[in-house]
């Protein structure tokens, strides 16, 4: 009986540790969006890149089958003029985030090879310095903001 309990109870165990681990990934992607593009433009992309883990990683490369080349950008603003410049990586701190928001960090789809349309997901894969990916689906709104509900921080 006792033998028993403990057999069920190991288990059950097992089945559930799988379980816990997909429910808290150590990079997670949340509010993902994107703006409307015709193809051939280059489209953007913001995000919120958490971090919950306990060792810092860096965003190194980022792919989408939409896109000829996809690039991170960060937005600066010096002088009263608003500039962007390429990141080769963008660091994410171990228990931290990196918002990705117009006029700060984003996402630029190069050489669109469809046009986005509102409610289209644009999809990407993030490649990250620890060798981790994850898979993103860019939500296209159908104005300048975010779409609606999606509760994008966008700052
Ligand atoms: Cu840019």
């Amino acid at each position: 009986m006792t033998r028993m309990k403990f057999a069920l109870a190991m288990t059950l165990a097992l089945l559930a540790a799988p379980a816990v681990q997909a429910a808290r990934p150590a990079l997670q992607v949340t509010g993902a969006w994107s703006r409307p593009a015709v193809a051939g433009t280059t489209g953007v992309g913001y995000m919120t890149l958490a971090n919950h883990g306990a060792t810092a990683d860096a965003l190194v490369s980022i792919a989408s089958p939409l896109a000829a080349r996809v690039e991170m950008h960060a937005s600066s603003m010096t002088g009263g003029v608003m500039s962007m410049e390429r990141e080769d990586k963008v660091a994410v701190p171990a228990g931290g985030q990196v918002v990705f928001g117009p006029g700060a960090y984003h996402v630029m789809l190069i050489g669109l090879k469809s046009t986005l349309k509102p409610g289209d997901q644009a999809p990407a894969t993030l490649t990250f310095a620890s060798g981790a990916h994850l898979k993103v689906g860019f939500l296209v709104s159908s104005g300048v903001g975010p779409p609606a509900g999606l509760g994008a921080k966008s700052r």
